[in-house]
């Protein structure tokens, strides 16, 4: 009896947990896939006869539902649905599964050009491959190496105008460790090997000419390796916040101050944040800013037009997977000690789930800056002084693709600006050369000497981030804010001046309209704004973008075949008309890619965008001329670009916010 009591307790338990499930614990429209529902995506898709147990999985992700559905949330517990990009029988395939209703509900084999991201187990194979093939080894054993010291690493191999669907291909070089962490430094220059990844055997090999490899010493960057600690030292310190900290993370929603955001991990892209708005206290509502932002690309072709060097031209998002190289973030040293963490899951090879812990810090920054302040002694007797000390709330993903460390922070401001920073740091990539100084070097130099032997070869680091900015609504416009200057004489003019500059303001039309090369142009402001939402002045709401430090355009030539795969890169700013299937900036299929699916050829479209939903997409670009402080690693450059309010709030956001009253000057010991 007691037992049967108990099931039926049970049974109805359930009944009534299932029955509320859907709408308390029903994932928000854009969270990421999570780890069921990665799973089943796999099992959906290995239950097709079409696909067998041999299959290879490139890319699982949420395939977002449109837009609108989001917006109004219709969808919120009706449809969760993956797209899935897989190998099976030498093709490429990609799907759209339906989580729900476990079933395929769109197939396509992918006929063009250009091929998926690398998996991580593929990449781990290959680089075994030439510990035990012959021909390498006896170059090792020319070169007096130990086949134990050698690490090999994959190289994409790009697109050189081939005019046949090629194979996916991929290239190793080889590096000797041995004593040193930093193999890196220390590679095997002359050879070069070639990989078929779906064969997974080598099907090309070249010793081609012998270079000293550079010497172990001084490479390190171990703590326990560097040698006494003679360089500066600076005492750490923490941030106390006595009354807890400030945000709230619900799920994948994160809010704080006046923010509002959803913070979501995509294998591809890395960090997505989706649909921030601001809170506006005069308005006394939530008012949308973004729709979607993430890194879409990041190009990065190095200078050497040598046999083993000339295909070095990355691509690390569409290629390797800027989210699936992510690093798990330390506490306390990634991060500061009070960030909170929040993890992703992506598919492996097999199509099973795999964690990325700890793939994204969130915490607040104060660092003793100031958001406003004025000082007024104009008053006779009074002394007024008003501050307001700056603090932000940060985003941080690290991505070490290969040798380097990108650091991507996403910097949230109580002023309504969104500071994209990205910061670069790690090992430089370096071609051994008989060259010990730089007087023996001869004309046709691709980098700097930074060790004896070692070449740090010049580079370029192009960063794009897709923006889909929804300023108060999905209808926006871009306009420039040209500075016009006007000269006066004494006909027209009874003032003195000679000359002053005033604004002529542009709203694109289209797509090539919205084409820009900072620096090119005359001085302009550049804006998103909302045509139908002015404010009690009559301005149009809008957001600006500010470029920062990193505003370098590829000097490659356009007939350049990296430069034809990435041609986006010669502009800083594009705007196109929001398309779902247009999220990345070098096209879908990267690796291997020809340039018929970029960023330049939808914008070449020339579609209208005045008052549409439009995406902006900005590059921050690096030209990385190495130093030897680069060497034996990097100290960090940061570049990027800010999104800041401007006619969006009636007046300055911060002016009724309550000053801080003074606070101690902490002096504590540790106990622990
Ligand atoms: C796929 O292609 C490789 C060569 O690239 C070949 O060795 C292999 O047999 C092919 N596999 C199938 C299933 O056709
Ligand atoms: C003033 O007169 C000069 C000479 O006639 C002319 O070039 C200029 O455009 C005029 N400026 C304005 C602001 O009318
Ligand atoms: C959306 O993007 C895809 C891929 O570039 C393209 O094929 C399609 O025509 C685009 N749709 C519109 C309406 O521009
Ligand atoms: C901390 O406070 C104690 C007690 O007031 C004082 O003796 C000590 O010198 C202070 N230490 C520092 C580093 O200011
Ligand atoms: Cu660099």
């Amino acid at each position: 009896m007691t037992s049967l009591i108990k099931l039926l307790q049970i049974f109805f338990l359930s009944i009534s947990v299932l029955s509320i499930s859907p709408s308390t614990a029903s994932p928000h429209p854009l969270d990421p896939l999570t780890h069921s529902e990665i799973s089943s995506a796999r099992h959906i898709i290995l239950s097709s006869p079409l696909f067998s147990s041999a299959t290879t999985f490139h890319y699982v992700g949420l395939d977002e539902p449109d837009k609108a559905e989001v917006l109004s949330r219709i969808s919120s517990s009706t449809s969760r649905r993956a797209f899935v990009i897989l190998r099976s029988n030498n093709q490429t395939h990609q799907l759209t599964v339906d989580l729900m209703g476990s079933s395929i509900i769109s197939h396509q084999i992918h006929t063009g050009s250009g091929y998926p991201i690398l998996t991580l187990q593929e990449q781990g194979a290959a680089i075994l491959l030439p510990l035990s093939y012959p021909p390498f080894l006896q170059s090792l054993s020319k070169r007096g190496l130990d086949v134990n010291d050698i690490v090999c690493s994959t190289f994409t191999v790009g697109w050189f105008g081939e005019r046949q669907l090629f194979k996916r291909l991929i290239a190793l070089l080889c590096f000797v460790a041995g004593e040193t962490a930093n193999f890196y430094a220390r590679p095997v220059e002359g050879v070069l090997i070639i990989v078929d990844l779906e064969a997974m055997e080598i099907v090309n090999y070249r010793d081609r000419v012998q270079i000293p490899v550079p010497k172990a010493d001084g490479t390190d960057f171990r703590s326990d390796k560097v040698g006494p600690f003679v360089g500066p030292e600076t005492k750490p310190g923490f941030i106390v916040q006595p009354q807890g900290r400030g945000f709230q993370i619900d799920g994948h929603n994160v809010r704080w101050a006046n923010w509002a955001f959803h913070l979501g991990y995509d294998v591809r892209a890395g960090a997505v944040i989706s649909l921030a708005s601001i809170y506006d206290a005069d308005m006394e509502t939530h008012r949308s800013v973004l729709y979607r932002t993430f890194v879409s690309e990041l190009f990065v072709p190095y200078m050497d037009p040598a046999e083993e060097w000339y295909f070095r031209t990355f691509f690390d998002a569409g290629e390797y997977g800027f989210g699936l190289w992510a690093s798990q973030l330390q506490p306390s040293t990634d991060c500061p000690a009070h960030a909170e963490f929040m993890d992703g899951y992506y598919a492996g090879r097999d199509g099973k789930p795999v964690k990325m812990s700890n793939v994204f810090c969130i915490f607040e920054r104060y660092a003793g800056d100031i958001a406003w302040r004025h000082t007024e002694i104009g008053i006779p007797g009074q002394m007024i002084t008003e501050v307001r000390p700056e603090v932000t709330l940060v985003v941080r993903m690290v991505s070490t693709v290969g040798n380097y460390d990108y650091v991507m922070d996403w910097e949230f401001k109580t002023t309504g600006s969104i500071q994209f920073r990205v910061s670069l740091t790690g090992l430089m990539e370096v071609k051994g050369t008989p060259y010990t100084h730089a007087d023996q070097i001869n004309s046709d130099q691709h980098g700097t000497l930074v060790a004896e032997n070692t070449m740090a070869v010049y580079h370029d680091h192009f960063i794009t981030y897709h923006i889909d900015l929804d300023i108060d609504g999905t209808e926006n416009s871009f306009q420039k804010l040209k500075l016009k200057p006007v000269k006066l004489s004494d006909f027209n003019s009874s003032s003195p001046r000679r000359s002053y500059w005033t604004v002529v303001t542009e709203t694109a039309e289209t797509e090539s309209d919205a084409q820009v090369k900072i620096g090119a142009d005359p001085a302009a402001d550049l804006l998103i704004v909302n045509p139908n939402k002015k404010t009690k002045m009559g301005n149009a709401v809008g957001y600006r973008l500010i470029p920062g430090s990193a505003t370098g355009v590829s000097v490659l030539a356009d007939n350049d075949f990296p430069q034809i795969r990435a041609s986006y890169s010669k502009k800083q700013v594009w705007v196109t008309p929001y398309n779902k299937s247009e999220k990345w900036a070098a096209g879908l299929y990267t690796d291997q890619s020809r340039g018929d699916d970029n960023l330049a050829t939808w914008s070449h479209r020339n579609r209208g965008i005045k008052n549409k939903d439009i995406v902006l997409w900005y590059t921050a670009g690096f030209h990385h001329i190495p130093y030897q402080e680069d060497f034996p690693l990097m100290p960090m450059i940061s570049g990027g670009f800010e999104l800041r309010p401007s006619n969006f709030f009636e007046r300055n956001p911060l002016i009724n916010t309550k000053p801080y009253s003074p606070q101690p000057r902490f002096n504590c010991t540790f106990t622990s």
